[in-house]
């Protein structure tokens, strides 16, 4: 790509661009996958099972206060990326986006989190976050005709059922693609499917999974953290850049797992996992990098909000690891003591991506 079509993606978000380079990084993955670096599984052998806490409420609240003691034994053997001054920033460029086809509606989107302890206790319940739909098309203000109380309806606390919102007088109105989906649905119990090339998330929530529902304005009361480092992505390239947004232990810390009982003990789930709206990007990471200090889920670069291609509203910088964890426009973070698919590993790149 030149540096000339480069800039001009990076300034319209043009999608039909979008959609084209999605097509190319598809076809391209299918030449490289399978010959790829083996890096760090050791480092991030990390010790899952060495932060038992002891009684499960109390435990998991001394866990969740990231105390000294908890910070050197997840982060003991791990140090910190090399940070940089703002002279040597530069913007990213535009590289992977799988998942990001349609232009998505920011005013639509949520934050899906499960997995997370006392969900119902939360004025961000939801019952079924599966069911939240994301709004796609260029229009930001406007709703779908499909959906014309989208806009006015309250946030989902009481488990409303948005499905419902597609129905006009109470009669579904469904296109062959929408029966289809709903066919797939009836026998997978997962919404998404994962039309990119490396196929359906084993790891997608299954229909019906409670949890919470977070807004951008939820995230933003999470303390803003400031990062310049560099960005590495696996395929040779690297560039410092800006970054700015909350840190994920600093959501985890909100919005804590359940505690997973081992031998009488409580301890925190070994993974998260995350993925995009549509579900065909997705992610898995060990507890100890997604509590790493630098792992920054991103809202702004440069002090300017995110661009779609970049993944936004939100989307994750991890220094500790290649570019391919760092997933853009998350829709779902989950917290899982099953190791969490992830889409390039099923290519043929190392699960942990570790640097
Ligand atoms: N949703 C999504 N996130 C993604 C990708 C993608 O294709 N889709 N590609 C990954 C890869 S391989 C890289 S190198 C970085 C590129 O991020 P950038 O386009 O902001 O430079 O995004 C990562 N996150
Ligand atoms: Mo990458």
């Amino acid at each position: 790509m030149s540096e000339q079509e480069h800039e001009r993606i990076i300034t319209t978000g043009d999608a039909a661009t979008i959609r084209r380079l999605s097509a190319k990084h598809t076809r391209r993955s299918f030449l490289v996958g399978g010959a790829v670096a083996a890096a760090g599984y050791g480092v991030s052998q990390w010790i899952a099972n060495s932060i038992p806490v002891g009684e499960l409420q109390s435990g998991l609240r001394h866990v969740l206060d990231f105390d000294a003691s908890v910070n050197r034994a997840v982060f003991g053997f791990r140090e910190l990326a090399p940070t940089y001054s703002m002279r040597r920033a530069r913007p990213l460029r535009l590289n992977g986006v799988i998942g990001l086809d349609q232009p998505l509606q920011l005013s639509s989107w949520r934050l899906q989190v499960a997995g997370v302890a006392n969900p119902q206790a939360s004025p961000h319940y939801a019952p079924d976050i599966t069911a939240w739909e994301y709004q796609y098309g260029e229009a930001d203000a406007q709703a779908s005709p499909l959906a014309p109380d989208f806009k006015s309806a309250p946030a989902p606390a009481g488990g409303t059922d948005l499905k419902s919102a597609s129905k006009v007088n109470g009669l579904p109105h469904l296109s062959l693609a929408e029966r289809f989906d709903q066919m797939t649905q009836a026998i997978t119990h997962k919404r998404y499917q994962g039309t990119a090339e490396a196929g359906a998330s084993a790891s997608a929530l299954d229909i019906g999974t409670p949890g919470l529902l977070l807004s951008m304005d939820d995230l933003l009361k999470l303390p803003r953290t400031e990062l310049i480092t560099e960005f590495k992505c696996i395929e040779g390239w690297s560039e410092i850049t800006q970054w700015s947004g909350v840190r994920l232990r600093d959501l985890i810390a909100a919005y804590p797992p359940a505690p997973v009982i081992e031998n009488g003990r409580a301890r925190l789930p070994r993974y998260v996992y995350m993925e995009t709206p549509n579900g065909d990007y997705y992610c898995g990471y060990d507890m100890g990098a997604a509590m790493h200090p630098q792992s920054l889920l991103v809202t702004e670069t440069f002090g300017q909000p995110l661009a779609p291609e970049h993944g936004a509203p939100l989307r994750l910088h991890m220094p500790i690891k290649y570019g391919y964890k760092q997933i853009k426009r998350i829709g779902l973070i989950a917290y899982t003591d099953t190791r969490p698919d992830d889409f390039w590993t099923k290519l043929g790149y190392d699960w942990f991506a570790g640097l």
